[in-house]
C-alpha cells in the first residue's frame, strides 16, 4: 500500500457554493473581510453574483426584499461581530415581515470564542442571533454544508417564510475532505414549498359565512401578494363582486383603480363590513389589533386564510379561520363558492361613490401652486404619481413619517409586488437596501420616495447603486427633518431640536459625488421632468425635492401612537 497517494481534496468554499447554487441562489448581497473575502471571489469566479454594499444593514435589507419578491431567499453574508449585527438588523425585519431570506456570517474560532478568550471579532454570534430570526443554525464541519444550506433554505421559505441565521463556523470554514465524497453529499433539493392543503370543513364553513354576509370584504396583505398568485385573487374578486382592501404592500395586487378596490375608504369599510375574508394579513398594530374604533367598536366575523396555525384567534376570535397556503385555499374557496350569487349591490354601490368623493376631494389638493422650494407633500406627490402612472411596472421603495403616509395615499400601484415600504415594524432604514434588492430582482425601474430622515439611515449606499447602474431614482422630500424642518430649539440654549436638520441640505450633491445625476426640484413641474427623464435614462439619479419646512405633522398618521409629557413643568 503506498502511503504517498495524493487523495484530491475539496474545500468549504466549494461546498458552500455547491449547495447555495443547488438551491437556487444566484445573488449575495454583504461586504467582505476576514474570514470571508476569498469565499466571495470564489463565488464570483463560480459565476455568481455578489453586491458589495457599503453597510451590512443594507445588504442584509436588500436581501429580504429580493426574497419577498421572489420567493427564493436572499442571502446576505458578513464578516464577525459588527459585521454580523449589522446585517442582524436587516434580518430581523426580514422575519418580522415574513420574507425569506438567509444571513450567513463568519465566525471567530470557536474554542476561543466558547472560553471568552478574546479571539479576533469574538462573538457568541448563533445565541445573538436566536431571538431574532426563525432558527439560528451552525456548521461545524465541510461534511454538514450540503444539508445544512438546505436545512436554512428550507426553513427559510417553508410554513410563514423568515430569515435563517447560519454560522460559519471557524472549524468548519477551514475544513477540507476528498473530493469524490464531497460530491456525493452534495444534492438538489425536491420541492421545496410543498402545498399546505387547507381542510375542507374550513373551506365550506368560510363560503357559508360569505355567502350570508350583507356588507362582506377582502383584507388583502402582504401574504397574498406574496404567494404570487395574482389571477387567482383577482378571480376571487371578481367572482365574488366583494371590495377588497389592500393593505400597503399589497396595494397594485390588483390595480388601486380597480372598481371594487376600497383603498381610498378605509376607514367607511372596516367599520362598516360584516364579514371580513382576510387573505395574507395579520391583525397587528396596522389593522387596530382587529378590534375597537378601526372596526367601529363591533367584532366582526372574521375568516382568515394564513399558513401559520397559531395566527389565528392571536388577537380576537377568528369565526372561519382556514389554515393552508394562500394558492390552495383560495382555490378551494372558489370551487366552494362557485354558483353562490356576487355581494349585494347597495354595499359596493356606497363604497364606490366614496371612492369617487374621496378622489375629487384629492384631486385638486394634488396640483396646488406654491413658490418655488415650498412644495407641500401633496402636490409634489401628485407630481409623482401623475409619473408613475406612465410607468406601472416601476418599483415603489417608500419610508418616512409623513414621507410615507402621504406617498402611500396618493400613489397609486398597479401591478403586484410594486411597492415595498416600512413594513410591519414602520421602521426607517429599509430605503437604498430595499432599491438594490429590487432593482437586481426585477430588472425594472425602482423609484424610492423617501423622508429626508429615512434616507439618512442608509445614505451611503447610494454608492452602490452607482457603482452597480442599478435603475434607481431616489426622491428625497426634503422638508428639512424629522416630522418638520423648523422646529426651535426648545430650551432656549444652542441646543439644536431634536427633530431639525442642517436647514437647505442639498442631497443630490452626495449624488454626483459618486458619479450619479444630481438633481434639485423646487416645483412640482420641474419634479416631474426630472423623475421621468430619469425613470427613462435608466440611470442612477438622487432628486432633491424641496419642501416648506413647514411641511409634515407630528409622527405623520399614527400620532396616536405618539407620548407627549404628562407632568407639567
Ligand atoms: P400585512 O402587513 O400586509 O398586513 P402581514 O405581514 O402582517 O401582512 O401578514 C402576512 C401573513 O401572510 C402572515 O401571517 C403569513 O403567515 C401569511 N402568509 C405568507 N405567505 C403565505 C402563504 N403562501 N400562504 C398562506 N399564508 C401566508
Ligand atoms: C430605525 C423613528 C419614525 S419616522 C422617522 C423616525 C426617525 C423619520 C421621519 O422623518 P422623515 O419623514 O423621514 O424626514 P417626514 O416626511 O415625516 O419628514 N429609527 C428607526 N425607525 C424609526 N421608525 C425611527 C427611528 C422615526
Ligand atoms: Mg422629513
Amino acid at each position: 500500500m503506498s502511503t504517498d497517494t495524493e487523495v484530491e481534496l475539496t474545500d468549504s468554499f466549494y461546498m458552500i457554493i455547491e449547495s447555495l447554487k443547488r438551491n437556487g441562489i444566484q445573488n449575495i448581497y454583504g461586504i467582505p473581510g476576514i474570514p470571508v473575502t476569498a469565499l466571495i471571489r470564489s463565488w464570483q469566479a463560480d459565476g455568481g453574483k455578489f453586491f458589495a454594499c457599503r453597510h451590512e444593514t443594507n445588504a442584509a435589507m436588500a436581501a429580504g426584499v429580493a426574497g419577498y419578491l421572489t420567493g427564493v431567499p436572499g442571502v446576505c453574508l458578513t464578516t464577525p461581530a459588527p459585521g454580523f449585527l449589522n446585517g442582524l438588523a436587516g434580518a430581523a425585519n426580514a422575519t418580522t415581515n415574513g420574507w425569506p431570506m438567509i444571513l450567513l456570517s463568519g465566525a471567530a474560532q470557536r474554542r476561543n470564542t466558547d472560553l471568552q478568550q478574546g479571539a479576533f471579532e469574538e462573538m457568541d454570534q448563533l445565541n445573538a442571533a436566536r431571538p431574532h430570526v426563525k432558527a439560528a443554525y451552525r456548521i461545524n464541519h465541510i461534511r454538514d454544508i450540503p444539508i445544512g444550506i438546505t436545512r436554512a433554505v428550507r426553513t427559510a421559505v417553508s410554513g410563514r417564510p423568515g430569515a435563517v441565521y447560519v454560522d460559519l463556523s471557524h472549524e468548519m470554514l477551514t475544513g477540507t475532505m476528498p473530493a469524490e465524497e464531497a460530491e456525493k453529499l452534495l444534492f438538489t433539493p425536491v420541492d421545496l414549498t410543498p402545498k399546505q392543503l387547507p381542510d375542507p370543513a374550513s373551506i365550506q364553513r368560510a363560503a357559508d359565512l360569505l355567502k350570508g354576509a350583507k356588507n362582506p370584504l377582502i383584507l388583502l396583505g402582504k401574504g397574498a401578494a406574496y404567494a404570487k398568485i395574482d389571477n387567482e385573487i383577482k378571480a376571487l374578486v371578481e367572482e365574488t363582486g366583494i371590495p377588497f382592501l389592500p393593505m400597503s404592500m399589497a396595494k397594485g395586487l390588483l390595480p388601486d383603480n380597480h372598481p371594487q378596490c376600497a383603498g381610498a375608504v378605509r376607514s367607511f369599510v372596516l367599520p362598516g363590513a360584516d364579514v371580513v375574508l382576510i387573505i395574507g394579513a395579520r391583525l397587528n398594530w396596522l389593522l387596530g389589533n382587529g378590534q375597537g374604533a378601526t372596526w367601529g367598536n363591533q367584532l366582526k366575523k372574521f375568516i382568515q386564510i394564513d399558513i401559520l396555525p397559531q395566527e389565528i384567534d392571536s388577537n380576537v376570535p377568528i369565526a372561519a379561520p382556514i389554515v393552508g397556503d394562500i394558492a390552495s385555499s383560495v382555490a378551494a374557496l372558489r370551487t366552494a363558492l362557485k354558483g353562490a350569487s356576487k355581494a349585494p349591490a347597495e354595499w359596493l354601490s356606497a363604497i364606490s361613490e366614496r371612492v369617487a368623493q374621496s378622489r375629487e376631494k384629492l384631486a385638486p389638493r394634488l396640483q396646488v401652486k406654491t413658490a418655488p422650494g415650498m412644495m407641500n407633500y401633496q402636490n409634489s406627490l401628485g407630481a409623482i404619481r401623475g409619473v408613475l402612472a406612465k410607468y406601472p411596472n416601476t418599483t415603489l421603495v417608500n419610508e418616512g413619517a409623513n414621507a410615507l403616509d402621504n406617498t402611500r395615499m396618493i400613489v397609486d400601484q398597479y401591478q403586484p409586488r410594486r411597492r415595498i415600504d416600512s413594513g410591519t415594524w414602520g421602521i426607517m432604514g429599509i430605503g437604498m437596501g430595499a432599491c438594490i434588492g429590487s432593482a437586481v430582482v426585477t430588472g425594472d425601474p425602482v423609484v424610492a420616495v423617501e423622508g429626508d430622515s429615512a434616507f439618512g439611515f442608509s445614505g451611503m449606499d447610494v454608492e452602490t447603486i452607482v457603482r452597480y447602474n442599478l435603475p434607481v431614482t431616489i426622491c428625497i422630500m426634503n422638508n428639512g427633518g424629522i416630522y418638520k424642518g423648523n422646529e426651535a430649539n426648545a430650551g432656549g440654549f444652542a441646543e439644536p431640536a431634536p427633530t431639525a436638520f442642517t436647514p437647505g441640505i442639498r442631497y443630490d450633491k452626495m449624488i454626483d459625488a459618486f458619479g450619479g445625476v444630481g438633481k434639485n426640484a423646487t416645483t412640482p413641474e420641474e419634479l416631474a421632468t426630472m423623475l421621468e427623464d430619469s425613470i427613462k435614462s435608466r440611470k442612477p439619479t438622487l432628486i432633491n425635492i424641496v419642501l416648506d419646512p413647514d411641511a409634515g405633522v407630528e409622527s405623520g398618521r399614527i400620532s396616536g401612537l405618539n407620548i407627549e409629557r404628562k407632568k407639567k413643568k
